[in-house]
């Protein structure tokens, strides 16, 4: 029997190649406009791809549950002190998994089961793990929620404090995963000790613009700040908790052995590498290339006739309300049309939504995957053009024809991956 160990991933396993070398060129041939998503740069990519993967590292760094693990503390120490670096955190867990697994990790850190937490509302612009009736936030705590007004669609302060006043939580959550403005950190932090609540922010889609100094920062305000790393970062997928030097010990004990086993050590170098690229000078200017392309994509939707929730965007992303009251079309057929001419994005609720999630009034979209390409204002116009056609007439085969031939255009013209598209693969 021959020896496969050393042979390419072609020869022993053509099915996993295969549909390795079809989504790099799907995600070459299209454009990318989920707001959570980005591309890796090669070097993230090779550090996850490394053989730390073979590693099993219980623990810390210096304090393990397993030999052999001189170069795993290196990377850990790395990736730590990079973040630290990035945020002026006093403490960082790069252990994460994911950022749900980091989230869970504050929870079981700063409050009992049964205590009563206060969170954004999921339809408003929240997340899953901030309190959903179905989620494990939801099942284990006491819930109260806040979300947007109904006139601005953005949040209000005021009435988050009254919330915080009638129901004394534990525990504040603030973040969005589907919200375009700017989160006044400060004053949620003003509104937790007032009510003398903790406050936890999940930055999971601010991470870069806060890093880059683009939007507040919570690090100053909140006790425990979590976020993913894959989405405005551009690293690999996983998580990451910031906390004050007080909740340190617990932090790290609730994430280990509390949530996880043996920490994914590839991906924690991976990590490392994008904690680094996020330190250089061309992140900065990244995050505020992301930052224009949204408010450009924003107004062209808006002069081809499209409403967006509150108005507009401060951020990476916009929420487009297709629906229109029964006059356009659902989130969810728009996100299919749009799929049908290779432009990604996902449906959304939108606030006080007439429809149940899984059809939606709206769409989320956000710029940070097209912004990696190195796409900018023009071609955010030309995108808001080809993604207004096809909501206008979700059907036709011509404008989907038509659109699909603006997106080759654009591919073309911005390519990723390179050295990976093979040859003769197409979209
Ligand atoms: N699923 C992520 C997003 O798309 O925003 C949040 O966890």
């Amino acid at each position: 029997m021959s020896d496969s160990r050393n042979a390419p991933l072609a020869d022993v396993d053509p099915i996993i190649a295969n549909a390795i070398d079809h989504e790099v060129a799907r995600q070459a041939g299209g454009l990318e406009l989920i707001a959570s998503e980005n591309f890796v740069s090669e070097a993230v990519l090779e550090a996850a791809g490394s053989v730390f993967t073979n590693k099993y590292a219980e623990g810390y760094p210096g304090k393990r549950y397993y030999g052999g693990c001189e170069w795993t503390d290196v990377v850990e120490q790395t990736a730590i002190d990079r973040a630290k670096q990035i945020f002026g955190a006093d403490h960082a867990n790069v252990q994460p998994h994911s950022g749900a697994q980091a989230n869970t990790a504050v929870y079981l850190a700063a409050i009992q089961y049964g205590d009563q937490i206060l969170g954004m509302n999921l339809s408003h612009g929240g997340h899953l793990t901030h309190g959903h009736p179905m989620n494990f936030s939801g099942l284990s705590y006491k819930v109260a929620d806040y979300g947007v007004s109904k006139d601005t669609e953005q949040i209000d302060y005021d009435e988050l404090q009254r919330i915080a006043e009638q129901h004394r939580p534990k525990l504040i959550v603030c973040g969005a995963s589907a919200y375009p403005r700017i989160i006044n950190f400060e004053r949620i932090g003003e509104i937790a000790r007032s009510v003398g609540a903790r406050m936890f922010a999940d930055i999971a889609h601010m991470f870069g613009p806060v890093a880059a100094g683009l939007h507040p920062s919570p690090v100053p305000h909140a006790d425990y700040v979590t976020t993913t790393t894959h989405k405005t970062l551009r690293g690999p997928r996983g998580g990451l908790i910031l906390c004050k030097e007080e909740h340190a010990k617990e932090i790290d004990r609730k994430l280990f052995p509390g949530v996880q086993g043996g920490p994914l050590v590839h991906i924690i170098a991976a990590k490392a590498v994008a904690f680094g690229e996020a330190l250089r000078d061309e992140f900065k200017e990244y995050q505020r290339q992301i930052l224009a392309n949204a408010k450009a994509l924003a107004s062209e939707l808006q002069e081809q006739g499209l409403r967006l929730v509150s108005g507009g965007t401060d951020n990476h992303l916009m929420l487009v309300d297709v629906w229109m009251e029964g006059k356009g079309i659902t989130g969810k057929d728009a996100e299919k049309a749009l799929e049908a001419a290779l432009i990604t994005v996902n449906k959304n609720t939108i606030p006080f939504d007439q429809n149940k999630p899984f059809v939606a009034s709206g769409l989320r979209i956000g710029t940070p995957a097209v912004t990696t390409r190195g796409m900018k204002e023009p071609e955010m116009r030309e995108i808001g053009r080809l993604i207004a056609e096809v909501i206008h007439a979700p059907e036709s085969e011509e404008v989907r024809s038509k659109v699909k031939r603006g997106v080759a255009d654009l591919t073309e013209r911005f390519p990723l991956y390179p050295k990976r598209l093979k040859a003769g693969l197409v979209a």
